[in-house]
């Protein structure tokens, strides 16, 4: 079977993906069944830049047709942060649910519509030749709740509030996540030139 490599080290971000393409006759790997534990820097100071980076290095390592990810928070009120840093805020050693707490105590004395905040994918593909073959977008816009609310997910979706559905993304099951996310909207974009390249109609 033709397969892609999704080149993530995140086993949330890996499930999420997965499920999304399991439409289309690929067998997606991961970093992980390579055996690939290099970590690229992500020291680019935009999303984009950053998933062009892990996208060509993954795809050099591997010999792959590969699609890497950037993603993160914006929160608008604190300037765009944690942004490009979202996996790093507050420091390399936190555990996602330290990170949460950082946040929610960094924005204690901000209340109500000043807590809008939105979510950032960026989705890059890249041939076995090392060609870039897309890059797409997605954003999810919401508000970031006082205190923690459910347990799917990973990141920051315990305390990422959606207005129309009256509770956090960390309440979603994956296929409801998928529907409405960034990095479903940024796959979605993608999935055309995916077909393509495998030649599926
Ligand atoms: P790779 O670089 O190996 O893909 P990573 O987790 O380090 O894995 P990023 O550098 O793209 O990935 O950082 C994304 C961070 O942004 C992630 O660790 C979360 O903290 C946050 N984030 C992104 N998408 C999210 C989502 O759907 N739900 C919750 N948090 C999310």
């Amino acid at each position: 079977m033709k397969r892609l490599l999704v080149a993530t080290h995140n086993f949330h971000k890996v499930k999420e993906i997965e499920l999304f393409l399991s439409d289309i006759p690929i067998q997606i790997i991961s970093l992980v069944d390579l055996d690939i534990n290099l970590k690229v820097e992500e020291t680019a100071e935009s999303f984009k830049s950053n998933a062009l980076k892990k996208a060509k290095e993954y795809q050099r390592l591997s010999g792959e047709i590969t699609l890497a990810e950037d993603s993160g928070l914006e929160v608008f009120s604190l300037g765009g942060q944690p942004g490009v840093i979202s996996a790093r805020y507050g420091g390399e050693e936190l555990n996602d649910s330290e990170r949460v707490n950082f946040l929610l105590k960094e924005m204690e004395n901000i209340d109500g519509w000043n807590r809008a905040a939105r979510f950032v994918s960026v989705v890059v593909l890249i041939n076995n030749n090392g060609e870039l073959m897309n890059v797409s977008q997605g954003y999810l816009n919401g508000f970031i709740s006082h205190q923690k609310i459910g347990s799917n997910g990973f990141g920051y979706d315990p305390i990422f509030w959606l207005p129309e559905k009256s509770t956090t993304t960390a309440k979603l099951s994956l296929i409801e996540k998928n529907k409405i996310s960034h990095r479903g909207k940024a796959l979605k974009a993608i999935k055309p030139t995916l077909k393509s390249l495998y030649r599926i109609v």
